[in-house]
């Protein structure tokens, strides 16, 4: 039986699952969860008993309902190893993770739709000032990405040599979400290249958000 996602067509973290997905060429059954109708179907029991943080994406494999974006490409690399998304070496992995993790748990989280809405109902931030914070905690994070990349002989037409990586697959969804909010990329041209690179590819192109079956 094919795995089921659970998705939403804007979410960067079901974006960084689709990628995955489609690297190893894993045939997925889509389940679209639209989390701002109904007050948020991420809300609804049918989904929390599935997953209690309220949250997508969730993976259902084999029994199995597996959340977190990183946990997801993780396991499938470990399931499929072939095309690996972490590379050979425990350095090269860590760094791999490290540009990764500087996304997913630095930047991403700040700005989840959770957060963004606390801004709003409890201290009355409008649509710009919300903007602008994600502009803010965005760049502060690819600044730094941006000079990782820049220095390291590591970086190559991918952020890790010359496939995708775990680091790939978190930075090309996080970009997304940064032209939503029209951040400046002009500071980031490794970035860009790198996200010319991905965006070429399939496996990225067919995971971006206005092709998903559920776009709006
Ligand atoms: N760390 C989690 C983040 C998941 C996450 O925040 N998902 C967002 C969409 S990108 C979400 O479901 N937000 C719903 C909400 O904030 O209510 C992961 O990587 O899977």
């Amino acid at each position: 039986m094919n795995p089921r996602l659970y998705t939403y067509f804007r979410s960067s973290a079901a974006y960084r699952a689709r990628i995955a997905l489609n690297l190893k060429g894993i045939t997925a059954e889509y389940a679209f969860v639209h989390l701002l109708k109904e007050g948020g179907q991420q809300h609804a029991a049918s989904y929390k008993t599935i997953n209690p943080q309220e949250l997508i994406p969730t993976l259902v494999d084999d029994g199995h309902a597996i959340s977190q974006s990183l946990a997801i490409i993780e396991y499938l690399d470990e399931v499929k190893p072939e095309p690996p998304l972490l590379p050979g070496s425990a350095a090269a992995r860590a760094r791999v993770r490290g540009l990764g993790y500087a996304i997913a748990c630095d930047i991403h989280p700040i700005n989840n739709l959770r957060v963004l809405q606390y801004l709003r109902d409890t201290h009355g931030l409008s649509d710009e000032e919300r903007a602008r914070w994600q502009r803010h905690w965005i760049s502060l994070g690819f600044a730094a990405i941006e000079t990782m990349l820049a220095a390291s002989h590591e970086t190559g037409r991918f952020c890790h040599g010359d496939t995708p990586t775990l680091a790939d697959i978190c930075l090309i969804p996080q970009m997304a979400n940064g032209r939503r909010v029209e951040l400046d990329f002009a500071p980031y041209p490794t970035l860009l290249r790198i996200e010319k690179e991905a965006l070429a590819h399939p496996a990225f192109a067919n995971a971006q958000p206005q092709v998903q079956p559920d776009a709006e």
